[in-house]
C-alpha cells in the first residue's frame, strides 16, 4: 500500500543515497568526490521514487528496496555524466550546475560514471548475499536486479544511446525515433517500476498493469524532454535548451512539430493513467507523477 508522497519517498532516498557507495581508498578520493558531486547535484529522483513506490504498491517495504533504488539512481547519474561529455552531447550545465567534466576533467568524469555503474551492481549484489537462507526474498531480489541491469544494458539504455549518436545529422524515420526514445529513456523507467514491483512480490496482473503504465510514462518523459528543449526555461530546467536542434538530434518536435508532440504527450499521459485506473485509491502517486510531467510543458 502506498502511503507516502513523492516528496517523502525522495527524502528517504536522499537520506541513504551515499550509503551504498563502498568506502573508497584515500588514494582514490578524487573519484569519490566526483561521483558524489553528480549524485548530490539535485536530481529529481524520479526513477528511484518510482521503484520505491512500486515496491510498496505491491506490498513490499521501501526501506528494504533502498539498495536497488540507489543503484537505479547511480546508473542514471552515470549515464548523464557520460552523456554530457564532449565526445557525446558536450553539455556544460546539468541540474543547474557545471557538468562533471567541467569541474573534474574528461578522464575523471568518465571514471566517475564507470565508478557509479560499478557501485550500482555492487550495492545490489551485496544485498542479495544477505538473503541466501531465504529463497523467496532472494528470488525477488535477483529478479529486480535483472530488470535494472537489462534496462540499463546493451538492449536498453546503451542501445538507445548508440542509436541516438548515430542518428545525429541524419534523416531519422518515425520508427527509429520511437526505438531511440524507448530504449534510451523509457527502458530505465520501465525497469525502475518493474524492479520495485518484483521487490514487492507483485502478482502477474500488477506487474502487467505497472508495465503498461511505465511504458507510456517513459515515452511521455522523453517527448516532454524534447518539447522542453525547444520551449523550456533554461533557468527552471537547470540546463541549456536548444541543444537538440543545434546538434541535429532526432526528436519528436523535429519529426512531428510542436503541436503534434504535445498531443502525443497528452495521449501517452492518459494511457499511463488508464493502466492503473482499477487501483485508483492506491495509485495516486503514479497518476500525479504522470500528470505533473505533462503539465511541465503546458
Ligand atoms: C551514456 C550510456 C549512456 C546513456 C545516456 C540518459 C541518457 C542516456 C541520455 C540523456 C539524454 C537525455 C537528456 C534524455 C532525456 C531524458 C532524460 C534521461 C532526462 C534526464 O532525466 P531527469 O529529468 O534528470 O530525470 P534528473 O537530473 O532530474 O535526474
Amino acid at each position: 500500500m502506498i502511503d507516502r508522497t513523492f516528496e517523502e519517498y525522495k527524502a528517504l532516498l536522499d537520506e541513504h543515497i551515499l550509503d551504498f557507495i563502498p568506502d573508497i581508498d584515500q588514494k582514490s578520493i578524487t573519484l569519490y568526490d566526483s561521483m558524489k558531486y553528480s549524485i548530490l547535484a539535485g536530481g529529481k529522483r524520479i526513477r528511484p521514487v518510482l521503484l520505491l513506490a512500486a515496491c510498496e504498491f505491491c506490498g513490499g517495504k521501501a526501506e528494504e528496496a533502498l539498495p536497488y533504488a540507489c543503484a537505479m539512481e547511480y546508473i542514471h547519474t552515470y549515464s548523464l555524466i557520460h552523456d554530457d561529455l564532449p565526445c557525446m552531447d558536450d553539455d556544460e550545465l546539468r541540474r543547474g550546475q557545471p557538468t562533471n567534466h567541467v569541474i573534474y576533467g574528461d578522464a575523471v568524469a568518465t571514471l566517475a560514471g564507470d565508478g557509479l555503474q560499478a557501485a550500482a551492481y555492487e550495492a545490489m549484489q551485496r544485498d542479495m548475499l544477505l538473503y541466501f537462507d531465504n529463497f523467496d526474498a532472494l528470488k525477488s531480489r535477483v529478479r529486480a536486479a535483472y530488470e535494472i541491469v537489462k534496462g540499463a544494458g546493451v538492449t536498453g539504455m546503451v542501445a538507445g544511446q548508440i542509436a541516438d549518436v548515430e542518428a545525429e545529422n541524419k534523416r531519422c524515420s518515425k520508427e527509429l525515433l520511437d526505438y531511440i526514445h524507448i530504449t534510451k529513456t523509457a527502458d530505465m523507467i520501465i525497469s525502475a517500476v518493474r524492479a520495485g514491483a518484483r521487490l514487492g512480490s507483485c502478482s502477474e496482473q500488477e506487474l502487467e498493469n505497472l508495465t503498461v503504465y511505465a511504458e507510456n510514462l517513459g515515452l511521455a518523459f522523453q517527448v516532454c524532454d524534447d518539447i522542453l528543449d525547444v520551449e523550456g526555461d533554461e533557468e527552471l530546467l537547470g540546463k541549456e535548451v536548444g541543444h537538440d536542434e543545434a546538434n541535429s538530434k532526432a526528436t519528436y518536435p523535429a519529426l512531428y512539430g510542436l503541436d503534434e508532440s504535445k498531443r502525443k504527450l497528452r495521449e501517452l499521459t492518459d494511457a499511463a493513467k488508464d493502466a492503473l485506473a482499477e487501483y485508483y485509491d492506491n495509485a495516486e502517486l503514479f497518476v500525479e507523477l504522470a500528470e505533473m510531467l505533462a503539465t511541465r510543458v503546458s
